[in-house]
């Protein structure tokens, strides 16, 4: 890569990151003073365990049935909506990117908690800042291959453990659980988590996806017992 383009890159992700920076430290994960749940502090020094929840040690599968089936070479990621540089990125251009592995719980709104989970792949802070958001960019829907759709804020999105990830535990991402990549945040219930992912909207206002307009909270935090709308 040419020494002008990644220094462009750098600076729009300090860009976004200045940005960002007060929204996403006042994140009720990050700021929870009371956070409601049992167990030793995790890793953003919350209670292990949220509240109503119960920890599995398999991993269970959850969606809505329907199990693309998409090679790895013919995944396609649209970035766009309200950004300047909107982008489609393939498998190898995410490869290309910074790759991280990071550990996460898995906490499922139907009350399982899936401790330890070890994601590989790139950061979604990383893909959007390539996209350039436009200042009036605060929110993302992110679409699915099943044309499941959740709403996360940027404030939530732009945290770095929230990943577009392709591999767990060192195997690639299983296609019952979102293979051959799908998005993973460890600090919200994991409906927010697009399987399969297929597409990332930025947007200027809140919109409701699949779930939260059936009556899902548009927030989703597990220490606030935040489960319904
Ligand atoms: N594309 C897509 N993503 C999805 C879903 C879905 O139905 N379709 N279900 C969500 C829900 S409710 C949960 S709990 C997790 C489950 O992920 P898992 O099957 O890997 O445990 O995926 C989330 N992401
Ligand atoms: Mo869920």
């Amino acid at each position: 890569m040419d020494r002008n383009k990644l220094e462009k890159i750098v600076e729009a992700r300090l860009a976004l990151k200045r940005r960002f920076e007060d929204a996403i430290r006042n994140t009720p994960s990050l700021a929870d003073g009371s956070p409601l749940g049992s167990g030793p502090p995790n890793r953003h020094g919350m209670p292990r365990l949220p509240i109503g929840q119960t920890e599995t040690r398999k991993w269970p599968v959850l969606d809505l049935g329907i199990h693309p089936e998409i090679a790895a070479e013919n995944w396609t990621l649209d970035v766009d909506g309200a950004c300047a540089q909107p982008l489609v990125l393939r498998f190898s251009d995410l490869l290309s990117l910074e790759q991280v592995e990071q550990e996460a719980d898995f906490h499922c709104v139907t009350t399982w908690s899936r401790f330890d989970l070890r994601f590989g792949g790139v950061r979604v802070a990383d893909v959007l800042a390539l996209a350039e958001p436009l200042p009036e960019a605060t929110h993302l829907m992110c679409h699915g291959y099943d044309g499941y759709t959740t709403n996360v804020s940027l404030a939530e999105a732009l945290k770095p453990d929230v990943l577009l990830a392709h591999s767990v535990d060192g195997h690639p991402l299983p296609r019952e659980h979102g293979g051959p990549v799908r998005m993973v945040t460890p600090q919200l219930y994991a409906w927010k988590g697009a399987k399969w992912i297929r597409r990332l909207e930025l947007m200027t206002e809140d919109r409701p996806g699949f779930w939260e307009e059936r009556g899902y909270s548009m927030t989703a935090y597990p220490w606030r017992n935040d489960r319904y709308g």
